[in-house]
């Protein structure tokens, strides 16, 4: 039986992040707002009620239904028998997965740095000073983190030869850093060069390089995570 992704239509997002995984695994999915829509996203999310996920993404595997980004990865690593098979390991995988997504929550604050319902022409200054300071601090900060981690095994992967969820997820992260800060990234170019060999080398797991060569990838736009605004990407 095949799974069953939920997440907004329009945006690469945060459903990109198992979009990825799964197509690098070459698990069969059905991309189900890209289907039916994202009304009917609203309307299932709403119908879920007691298992109901706080937000999208969430997979559906019959009468599991699993929500946030790391966790979902980690059941599919798991279901799928992809894990390392040593706990300690699959542990730093999950860790790192987590704070992947702790980094992409910060990408999104600095356009939305004081609330993601309001427009970002009415926080502009905050997103102004809140991306100065992630521009200066915090990304680097993460950045130097998973170098580090990527330098463990001798690469291509964290893990050496084996890719992980955490691979197909440093590849997505760097594709739109670049996208968002263009500016800074350039600058940063050779600072970290685990983290472009992995970028460069998730491409060619075949079942990502048939992904990203079909339509179901679709570009970062100005709706999603990452966003390019000049302003924010000021050297
Ligand atoms: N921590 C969750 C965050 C989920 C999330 O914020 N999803 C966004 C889309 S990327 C959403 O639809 N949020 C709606 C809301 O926060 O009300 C994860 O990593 O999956």
């Amino acid at each position: 039986m095949s799974y069953q992704l939920w997440y907004w239509p329009d945006i690469p997002g945060r459903g990109e992040f198992v979009r990825l995984y799964l197509e690098a695994a070459e698990l069969d999915y059905e991309d189900m707002a890209r289907v039916q829509g994202a009304d009917a996203l609203v309307e299932d999310l709403h119908a879920r009620q007691g298992s109901r996920p706080f937000a999208p993404p969430y997979l559906v595997d019959g009468d599991n239904c699993i929500g946030q980004t790391a966790l979902i990865l980690t059941y599919l690593q798991d279901r799928e028998g992809l894990g390392s098979g040593e706990l300690e390991t699959d542990l730093r995988l999950v860790q790192l997965q987590m704070d992947i997504a702790d980094l992409v929550e910060e990408v999104h604050a600095t356009h939305h740095p004081i609330a993601p319902h309001l427009y970002y022409a009415d926080q502009m200054d905050a997103a102004y000073e809140k991306a100065h300071h992630f521009r200066e601090n915090r990304l680097p900060k993460y950045l130097i983190h998973f170098d580090n981690a990527l330098s463990t095994h001798g690469g291509p992967f964290l893990l050496g030869e084996q890719w992980s969820h955490v691979d197909t997820s440093l590849f997505q992260l760097m594709e739109g850093l670049d996208y968002a800060f263009p500016n800074l990234m350039s600058s940063l170019q050779g600072h970290f060069p685990h983290l472009e060999e992995v970028q460069s080398t998730v491409p060619e797991i075949e079942g990502v390089a048939a992904y990203l060569a079909s339509e179901r990838r679709i570009d970062f736009n100005q709706d999603g995570i990452f966003r390019f605004y000049e302003e924010l990407d000021q050297q």
